[in-house]
C-alpha cells in the first residue's frame, strides 16, 4: 500500500488534483481510497469525488488536534479493512500543515507495511501575489515540510510569471523540488505521477520524530514548544451549512432558475464578504442537490469571477434528497461573521426565488 498526503491552502486545486490521480491509479487497475479532512461540518468534496467512481471518506472536524488525529488513524484503518486499497490518497484541510498530517500517519504505527510518498503541496499560481500578501507566514508553514511542492493552476498564470514564483516558493522551501501542474495539462499529471513513485525513508523520518515528540504523543517544534493550532494561525474564519430542500417546489423550477439561485447567492456573499476583507482568500463552495441535477459553484478570492458547474443526473448516481450545501472559509473573517453573511444570503436569495428550504 502506497500512501500520498496532499496539502496547499484553501481553494489550491487538492481536490482537482487527487481527483486527477485517483482516476489514473484506477485505470492501471489499482484499488485507490481518498480520505477528504475539509473544514466544517459537512462534506461537500467527497460527494464530488464519489461520483468518479473512487472509494471516498470525509472526515469534518477542522485541524490536526486529538479528535482528527484519531479519527484519521479510525478511517484510515476501517478503509484498508473494508477496501484493502493499493493507494490511499489523504487530502488535508487548506488549513492544515500537511507535514503535520504525514507526521502523525507515520506515527500510527499502522498495522502492516507501506510506502509515503515524497510529500505534496500545491500552490496556487493564479493566486501568488494575494497568497504572498494576505497569509505570506501561514503559506510558508505549509510549504516548509512539502519534498514537492507543485505550483498549481499553471494554465492560469502568465508563462514568464511561471519562472519569479518557482524561485518565490523555492526561496521559502530550498529543498523541495518544484513542479508545474495544470488540471488542463495532463503532461503536468505524468510528471506528477513520476515523483510520487518515489518513496520517502520512514525509518529516518520516525527516528527524527521521537525527538519532537513530547510524553503525551503530540508534535513539538524547534525548542520543545507544542505546535500552534493551524487553523488560527491562518486567519480563517469558516462557516458550513446544510439545507433540505422539498422535491415539489423544485420540480415547480427549471434548470435556469436554479442557475440564478445559486449565482445570486454566491454574488451576494462574495459582496458581503469583500466589504469586510477586500482581499480575501479561501474558498467558498456551494452545492444545489435538485434531485435531478447537481449545482456547483465556487470562488477562490476576492477578484475572480465564481466557477459555475452544472452537472445531470446526478441523482441516478447518488440518491440522496435535494439540498444545498455551502462551506465558506475566508480570510480576514471571524467564523461567526462568515455564518451570519453566508445565512442571511442564502435564506434572502432563497425567499426571493420562492424556495422552499428547511435548516
Ligand atoms: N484553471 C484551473 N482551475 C483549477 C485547476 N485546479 C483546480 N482548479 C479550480 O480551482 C477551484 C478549487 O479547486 P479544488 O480542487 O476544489 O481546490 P481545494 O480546495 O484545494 O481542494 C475549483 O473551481 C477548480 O475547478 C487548474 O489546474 N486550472
Ligand atoms: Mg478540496
Amino acid at each position: 500500500m502506497k500512501i500520498i498526503v496532499v496539502g496547499g491552502f484553501l481553494g489550491s486545486g487538492k481536490t482537482t488534483a487527487l481527483i486527477r490521480l485517483g482516476t489514473y491509479y484506477s485505470s492501471i487497475g489499482k484499488v485507490v481510497g481518498i480520505i477528504v479532512n475539509e473544514i466544517g461540518e459537512i462534506g461537500i468534496d467527497g460527494d464530488v469525488i464519489s461520483q468518479y467512481g473512487l472509494e471516498t471518506k470525509e472526515i469534518t472536524s477542522g485541524c490536526i488536534c486529538c479528535s482528527l488525529k484519531t479519527s484519521l488513524r479510525a478511517t484510515l484503518l476501517s478503509m484498508i479493512d473494508n477496501f484493502h486499497p493499493d493507494v490511499v490518497i489523504i487530502e488535508s484541510t487548506g488549513v492544515a500543515y500537511p507535514g503535520v498530517i504525514r507526521d502523525e500517519v507515520m506515527l500510527m504505527n499502522l498495522p502492516m507495511d507501506y510506502d509515503m510518498a515524497p510529500l505534496l503541496t500545491l500552490f496556487d499560481g493564479s493566486r501568488f501575489k494575494q497568497i504572498l500578501k494576505e497569509i505570506k507566514n501561514f503559506a510558508s508553514q505549509q510549504l516548509a515540510q512539502a519534498e514537492v511542492i507543485a505550483v498549481s493552476k499553471a494554465d492560469l498564470v502568465e508563462p514568464s510569471m511561471l519562472p519569479i514564483i518557482e524561485s518565490a516558493v523555492q526561496q521559502i522551501n530550498p529543498k523541495a523540488e518544484i513542479i508545474t501542474l495544470s488540471s488542463k495539462n495532463p503532461e503536468s499529471l505524468a510528471h506528477l505521477i513520476d515523483i510520487l513513485e518515489r518513496n520517502e525513508d520512514i525509518e529516518s523520518r520516525l527516528a527524527e520524530l521521537k525527538k519532537v515528540i513530547s510524553n503525551d504523543g503530540s508534535l513539538l517544534m524547534a525548542g520543545g514548544k507544542p505546535k500552534d493550532n493551524s487553523v488560527e494561525a491562518s486567519g480563517v474564519g469558516s462557516f458550513a451549512v446544510e439545507y433540505s430542500l422539498d422535491q415539489n417546489n423544485l420540480n415547480t423550477l427549471i434548470e435556469s432558475d436554479l442557475e440564478k439561485v445559486v449565482r445570486d447567492i454566491m454574488s451576494l456573499i462574495r459582496s458581503d464578504v469583500l466589504e469586510k476583507s477586500p482581499d480575501f482568500l479561501g474558498h467558498i463552495k456551494l452545492f444545489l442537490e435538485s434531485g435531478s441535477a447537481l449545482y456547483k459553484i465556487s470562488l477562490t478570492t476576492a477578484e475572480e469571477e465564481p466557477i459555475y458547474d452544472f452537472i445531470p443526473s446526478a441523482n441516478e448516481i447518488n440518491s440522496f434528497s435535494p439540498n444545498l450545501k455551502i462551506l465558506s472559509a475566508v480570510t480576514g473573517l471571524k467564523s461567526d461573521e462568515v455564518q451570519k453573511i453566508v445565512q442571511t444570503a442564502v435564506e434572502k436569495i432563497l425567499d426571493e426565488n420562492g424556495v422552499i428550504f428547511n435548516i
